[in-house]
């Protein structure tokens, strides 16, 4: 069997999930080993040696990767979804990092104390609608090309795609009013193997529900 790269995290969406998106849609089969309690994180950080005391690592080409960004920024390179040069990775940087940031946002939602929840939820849309959303709207309405930097897939649409399926989550309808972003959803979601990331079955993983969430913060000894 070909040796394929083995991701350590929960079995839920974190930091993990747009490693997971990345390696789908690149086409490459992974493994995942759980954290499923605060005995397996602190043999894992006494094993792995993790360097910040952090997941996720990801083992590959004979590392074992940590800090998420390094890992899709080595993915990416690895499997040519980094631009052709230097300006084109630039690009792909500075809109993966609003990505980034975005995602950011959606991520702690769930931590967010009940009181506190709409309010942030009401930013979340406002950011999108106002900010992101239009900003990536721009950018392909800029060139009139499928995808976002070079005229070809990259990182950048992968991780836009996986955003959109969060924001609709939220709100299914924050996507209406930008054609061109639900054009490359479309165009994303129907290759091969997105498609097949995202059936039912896959290691695509669910949004957190409320018992999965104690078990993390268990996990990780957040009060
Ligand atoms: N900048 C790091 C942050 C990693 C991080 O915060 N990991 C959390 C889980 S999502 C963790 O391991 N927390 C345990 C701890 O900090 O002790 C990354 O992007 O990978």
């Amino acid at each position: 069997m070909a040796w394929k790269p083995k991701l350590h995290y929960l079995n839920a969406r974190g930091r993990m999930e747009s490693i997971r998106w990345l390696l789908a849609a690149a086409g490459v089969e992974f493994e995942e080993k759980f954290i499923e309690t605060r005995e397996d994180f602190e043999k894992l950080k006494k094993d792995s040696g993790l360097i910040f005391q952090q997941v996720p690592m990801v083992e590959i080409d004979g590392m074992k990767l940590v800090q998420s960004r390094a890992i899709l920024n080595y993915i990416a390179a690895k499997y040519n979804l980094y631009g052709k040069d230097i300006k084109e990775r630039a690009l792909i940087d500075m809109y993966t990092e609003g990505m980034a940031d975005l995602n950011e946002m959606i991520l702690t939602l769930i931590l967010c104390p009940p009181n506190e929840i709409d309010a942030k939820t009401a930013l979340i849309k406002e950011k999108v609608t106002t900010r992101y959303f239009p900003a990536f709207e721009k950018v392909l309405k800029s060139h009139g090309q499928d995808y976002l930097v070079g005229n070809k897939l990259s990182r950048a649409d992968i991780y836009l795609v996986e955003l959109f399926y969060y924001v609709e989550e939220i709100d299914p309808s924050l996507l209406a009013n930008f054609p061109l972003l639900k054009a490359l959803k479309t165009r994303i979601s129907n290759l091969p193997t997105v498609k097949k990331f995202l059936q039912p079955g896959s290691q695509r993983k669910p949004p957190l529900d409320a018992k999965t969430l104690e078990e993390i913060k268990k996990i990780f000894d957040i009060k």
